[in-house]
């Protein structure tokens, strides 16, 4: 009894003594503190502030929670759609409404199970509570198909445009050839109105046997999205093979090549022609190589970190750091890479311009970044 009782002072001991002690991480724009604000959450996957302050945060095994700025966690949130918690899968990303004010709204991705062991990649929403205790009014707006076997590659993170439309950046379920194919959403970049419906503007609703939620595709595994603060476009980050993880602005219509071209190589070594040979597919701004495998990102257009003003973050995996780069426009001028020492799963600026970051752990943690003074 008393060794039970003392080692779970221990834990608790232990647990409260590394929340408590703050890293300092030197970077080019000075030295940046590092909060632990919360741990022991499994694979948490996504991240969306609430106005007041508090952090929605998805786990990958189908949770959604609350972190507050001190660091309490809240119990599961009722009303998640069950997820297809295998592999890569399960609950991905989470959005407000742009109007989450007067709506409520909560959008969510996730690994929507299918007949037997398929699944596809999935966006719903549902109103939260006033106790954000549950999700209400839960409503499935659009769904991956076709639905595959296997965990690889559901994407997603959802993006929400200056005009309301919401994007959805999805994966190719590990298909390679069929991201090519226009009659699935199989590596595509999804367009849909508020209600779930097509906007008639999409650049596939004409043609027939495409799908016409598709906005752009020839994609990988997209699991960054971000739009740019001034002109309002939809920039995005997908992983390669090996090599090749890259950087796009994803245009209407448009194609990004996989795996007819990409600056990474197949698995097994083999070559897959460079992105140079075939100007009629659209160009990534930047690539990794070898592979960070980026996931979240975010413009910085805060004022804490004045040296971070117009950059582009982006976590890393592979990688273990927040990715930092600095535009001139489209085009990419500097990278820094500032080591965590963890899979960087998201990325999201707290409206103190704090960076938040959670890292992909079975005992995951959420981290703020604030300068150190
Ligand atoms: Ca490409």
């Amino acid at each position: 009894m008393i060794r039970i009782a003392a080692a779970t002072l221990l834990a608790i001991f232990v647990a409260s003594a590394a929340l408590a002690q703050p890293r300092t991480l030197s970077t080019q724009s000075g030295p940046v503190r590092v909060d632990v604000v919360a741990q022991g959450l499994q694979h948490p996957w996504g991240m969306a502030f609430l106005p007041d302050g508090r952090l929605l945060v998805t786990e990958r095994p189908g949770r959604l929670r609350t972190v507050a700025q001190d660091g309490a966690v809240s119990q599961p949130i009722g009303g998640v759609p069950r997820v297809f918690a295998r592999g890569q899968g399960g609950l991905l990303d989470v959005a407000l409404s742009p109007e989450f004010a007067s709506d409520r709204l909560v959008y969510l991705t996730f690994a929507e199970p299918g007949s037997g062991t398929s699944a596809g990649t999935a966006l719903a929403r549902g109103r939260l509570n006033d106790a954000a205790t549950a999700l209400e009014d839960v409503r499935v707006l659009f769904r991956q198909e076709p639905k595959l076997e296997g965990g690889n590659h559901f994407g997603s993170r959802i993006a929400f445009a200056r005009d309301g439309r919401i994007f959805v950046t999805l994966g190719e379920r590990f298909t390679f050839e069929r991201a090519q194919d226009t009659s699935t959403h199989l590596g595509a970049v999804v367009r849909i109105e508020r209600d779930g419906s097509v906007p008639k503007d999409n650049p596939f609703v004409d043609r027939p046997g495409a799908r016409p939620e598709i906005w752009s595709y020839g994609h990988r595994n997209v699991q960054g999205a971000a739009i740019h603060p001034e002109t309002g476009a939809l920039w995005t980050h997908e992983m390669g093979p090996m090599g090749g993880d890259e950087v796009n602005i994803a245009l209407p219509g448009r194609n990004y090549g996989w795996p007819l071209v990409s600056w990474g190589k197949h698995y097994d070594g083999r070559a897959i022609p460079s992105p140079a040979t075939r100007p009629d597919l659209a160009a990534s701004l930047h690539h990794w190589t070898p592979s960070i495998a980026p996931s979240g990102m975010a413009f910085y257009v805060a004022d804490l970190f004045p040296g971070w003003r117009g950059s582009l973050l982006a976590g890393a995996l592979a990688g273990q750091a927040l990715v930092r780069l600095t535009l001139d426009g489209e085009r990419v001028t500097g990278e820094e890479r500032i080591a965590m020492g963890a899979r960087i799963r998201d990325v999201a600026v707290a409206s103190d311009g704090a960076v938040w970051l959670v890292t992909d752990e079975n005992n995951g943690r959420v981290l703020r970044l604030t300068p150190q003074k």
